[in-house]
């Protein structure tokens, strides 16, 4: 049956995209954890389908792709970390295409071994030294807020941003239709692709993917974070908090880290809980193991006091898009968190 022949032809795809990642790690970053997890991976995908008798459809002579795979987009590398990037998309899109093959064709056991090696793959991409993200355990957090702005429109705001070296670049927009979102967040991917800074959309998914963004922000009114996760791949998933319980339920769920606060009470959200104090910063600070960000109210006159409680990801969004020169604040506030040691 001609269902076997994708299954086959993807077996190969895949296994070439690995060898392909293999080889980068191997000889290029020299990283002999992610090689031996690749070469393991690459032996699991065509191990897995050892349980499934196949005969062989493969024709390459007249493979319809053939084709078009000599003027695809893999074709037309700009550097090594498209390459890498475009390798990983092509592992995951070929697992995910045998799984829904072999879910057509009934193999339901070997679809799940094929769904957990992709997830396995995006574990490894996380690691991959060239996609390697900044962790958000450190500095400033930049999000946008266009009506606080000054005048400035969202992409003035982050080039200010980068320019001032802040690494993790949050775009949140509430009065702009999805269009014009869509617009500004694909310039703002590239621009935090120059400047090697983080991404993270917030709201929505479709928008972050969509652009390519490295992660999304989502808070407790949305849609909850294991659906998100269900279709979100590799981004990483951060989730506003407001109290303890929330703090360990969204570790529970597997957020790749969490907003803290409201610290103080904030002007800039509007729907927003009570402001909670630097009570929960501290209590997150001694208690949650995996990356959290300050956040609400803070501004040059209090950020001292964050630091105090914990804070080490600090994320502002009127104190800092509403600077007069956004390169003096970030310098006062920067000069604030070294004195406190
Ligand atoms: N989430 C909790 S408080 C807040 C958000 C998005 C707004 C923070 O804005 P500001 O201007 O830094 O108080
Ligand atoms: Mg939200």
């Amino acid at each position: 049956m001609n269902l076997y022949r994708i299954v086959d032809v993807n077996v190969n795809r895949v296994s070439e995209g690995i060898r392909v990642l293999e080889d980068l790690a191997r000889f290029v970053y020299e990283v002999p954890t992610i090689t031996d997890d690749l070469r393991k991976l690459r032996h699991q995908v065509r191990k897995t389908m050892n349980r499934i008798p196949l005969t062989n459809y493969r024709d390459a002579a007249k493979d319809i792709g053939f084709e078009i795979s000599v003027n695809s987009s893999l074709d037309k590398k700009e550097s090594i970390s498209n390459l890498v990037e475009a390798n990983f998309k092509r592992v995951q899109e070929g697992i995910r295409s045998i799984e829904e093959t072999l879910k057509v064709l009934g193999h339901y056991e070997e679809s799940k071994i094929y769904e957990a090696l992709r997830f396995h793959s995006y574990e490894i991409e996380r690691r991959y030294p060239v996609l390697k993200k900044p962790i958000l355990d450190t500095d400033l957090y930049g999000i946008t807020g266009e009506e606080f702005s000054k005048g400035r429109d969202n992409i003035q705001v982050v080039t200010e941003m980068l320019k001032a070296d802040i690494k993790v670049i949050q775009y949140r927009e509430k009065d702009k239709s999805k269009r014009e979102k869509y617009l500004q967040c694909l310039e703002i991917r590239r621009l935090t692709r120059e400047a090697g800074a983080l991404f993270i959309v917030n709201d929505d998914l479709d928008l972050a993917l969509s652009v390519k963004a490295d992660g999304i922000h989502i808070g407790q009114e949305d849609v909850p974070i294991e659906e998100i996760r269900k279709y979100s791949g590799n981004l990483m998933v951060g989730l506003s908090t407001h109290n303890p319980q929330q703090a360990m339920e969204a570790v529970e769920k597997g957020a790749d880290y969490i907003g803290v606060g409201p610290v103080f009470p904030t002007q800039t959200k509007k729907d927003v809980v009570k402001s909670q104090g630097l009570a929960y910063l501290s209590w997150v600070a001694e208690n949650i193991n995996i990356p959290y960000v300050a956040i609400g109210g803070i501004n040059a006159a209090n950020i001292t006091s964050v630091k105090e409680k914990g804070g080490r990801c600090i994320a502002m969004i009127s104190e800092i898009v509403g600077a007069p020169s956004i390169k003096e604040k970030v310098k006062e506030l920067r000069n604030l968190l070294e004195e406190t040691g």
